[in-house]
């Protein structure tokens, strides 16, 4: 099976940078995926496109250096493994609020005995190779976002799911629970010391740390901060 290179990467204890698509165009995605990124997100959370548009940005994400992933609109079972089917090596998934839902997630994710996987990788065994079914469960990267109240007062709970890769904040939406407005990330003191939190508690549990970053120069920031 190829291999995830940002899980690689990522294993290794080095930062990965992941772009993120909004627009429903394939050719937008590839040029995202020739700009450097280590992946590229089709968000089919915010992103103004449905899953007919979603395939073939992961197509098109599969012919750059970029690893393909996908941000689920819900975490919805029928999606998230539509997703993965279609060629996504990792699924961005939001507003995990505790446990339960962290472990329907993964298990969305994953084949038995690991998960509940429905078996079908139409597209993704074309992509990986036609060992994908042996390899997936290892390869395929699985991240919680972090962004309600729930989900960071249960936050240890949730990072300890088995077969969860690791978490990924969205700063926007926290600063929403926190009080705070959209953006705040890096001015309001609430969420700041939340996001820290946050992000000791991941590598404590020795789980990934991702955030999403509204500009270069936040994500500079961010990559020496340990995200
Ligand atoms: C957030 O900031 O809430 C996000 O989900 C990023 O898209
Ligand atoms: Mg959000």
């Amino acid at each position: 099976m190829r291999k995830n290179l940002i899980k690689e990467k990522m294993s290794r204890g080095e930062c990965t940078t992941n772009g993120w698509c909004a627009l429903g165009s394939p050719y937008a995605a590839e040029i995202m995926g020739h700009a450097g990124f280590d992946s590229v997100t089709v968000d089919a959370q915010h992103g103004l496109f449905d899953f007919s548009a979603a395939l073939p940005m992961l197509q098109a994400i599969s012919a750059t250096p970029a690893v393909p992933i996908a941000r689920a609109p819900w975490n919805d079972a029928a999606t998230i493994m539509h997703l993965l089917d279609a060629g996504a090596y990792g699924i961005i998934c939001p507003m995990i609020n505790n446990r339960v839902e962290a472990a329907r997630l993964v298990g969305a994710c994953r084949y038995a005995p690991a998960g509940a996987r429905s078996y079908g990788p139409a597209r993704a065994a074309l992509y990986a190779g036609a060992d994908y079914f042996a390899h997936a469960n290892d390869e395929i990267v699985v991240l919680a976002m972090i962004e309600t109240l729930d989900g960071v007062n249960n936050l240890d709970e949730i990072l300890a799911t088995p077969g969860l890769d690791g978490v990924y904040i969205g700063p926007n939406d926290l600063a929403l629970v926190l009080g705070a407005k959209p953006g705040s990330d890096l001015t309001d003191q609430r969420c700041i010391d939340t996001i820290a939190h946050i992000l000791s508690r991941a590598l404590a549990h020795g789980k990934f740390a991702g955030i999403f970053c509204a500009s270069g120069e936040v994500a500079a920031i961010r990559r020496t901060q340990g995200f």
